[in-house]
């Protein structure tokens, strides 16, 4: 198995994947990643993985993709990259437990969800984890408030419906890292989101969401040293 350790500036790059191989350009702890990564480990496909480090991106990571963030996908030559077009490729050429909706208005839906999610919640999840102390109190409450339509979103047990689907496997990785602000003094209370807590609940017995879960202390550890400007992306391996 290739080295989880994140490839640096001045690596070489890697050969392409064999033939009819997929691989993976990653980030442990990036949750656009880990949406593709959900999406693989749900419909149970086979990939390797390579591990960016992104402070300091191998040259060859922008032959890959002029935008130089993960994920990015590589199979037989073609590339595919941004997290969402990734998971709809992956369902394009493994149909087999095909995740994305098939119905134009349930596809609209979804979409409509993320955006909203993109424009009322996302900003202020990353602004709150980097705030001072005197700008959290309003930075929370704009949190808390988007949150409130993403809460709205939710009529079944799941984002998708009845079953876990695309919706929920791109909304999770923000989710699995609410941990990061509970000490900026935000909760998720079970009075004011109800349904989400429930649906957080759910989604941890997925067993996509298991096996690309980081606990608690990873996120931490992680946050701790992103913060401090060097971001230890080999968080949590053994040497
Ligand atoms: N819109 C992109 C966002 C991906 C993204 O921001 N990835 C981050 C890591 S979590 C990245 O690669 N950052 C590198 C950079 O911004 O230079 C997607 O959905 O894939």
């Amino acid at each position: 198995m290739p080295s989880q350790k994140a490839m640096k500036t001045g690596s070489a790059c890697p050969p392409p994947p064999e033939k009819g191989k997929l691989r993976l350009y990653s980030m442990r702890l990036c949750p656009y990643a880990q949406r593709t990564r959900l999406f693989l480990a749900a419909k149970g496909i086979e990939f390797e993985t390579i591990n960016i480090h992104l402070k300091e991106k191998p040259e060859w990571l922008f032959e890959k993709t002029p935008i130089g963030k993960v994920p990015v996908l590589e199979k037989d030559g073609d590339i595919v990259y941004e997290s969402l077009v990734c998971n709809e490729y992956l369902d394009g050429i493994y149909p087999d437990k095909c995740i994305t909706p098939s119905d134009p208005l349930e596809k609209a839906r979804q979409s409509m969800v993320l955006a909203l999610w993109d424009a009322k919640v996302i900003g202020f999840y990353y602004k709150l984890v980097t705030a001072k102390e005197d700008e959290r109190e309003a930075l929370t409450k704009q949190f808390l408030d988007g949150l409130e339509y993403i809460e709205n979103a939710l009529a079944k047990p799941f984002f998708s419906g009845d079953k876990v689907g695309a919706l929920d496997y791109n909304l999770w990785p923000w989710f699995e890292r609410v941990c990061m602000l509970k000490g900026r003094g935000v909760e998720l209370s079970v009075d004011k989101f109800p349904k989400l807590t429930a649906w957080m609940e759910r989604m941890m017995e997925q067993p996509a969401v298991k096996a690309c879960y980081f606990p608690p202390e990873i996120h931490h550890e992680f946050g701790k040293s992103w913060m401090a400007g060097s971001p230890d992306y080999d968080v949590g391996l053994e040497e």
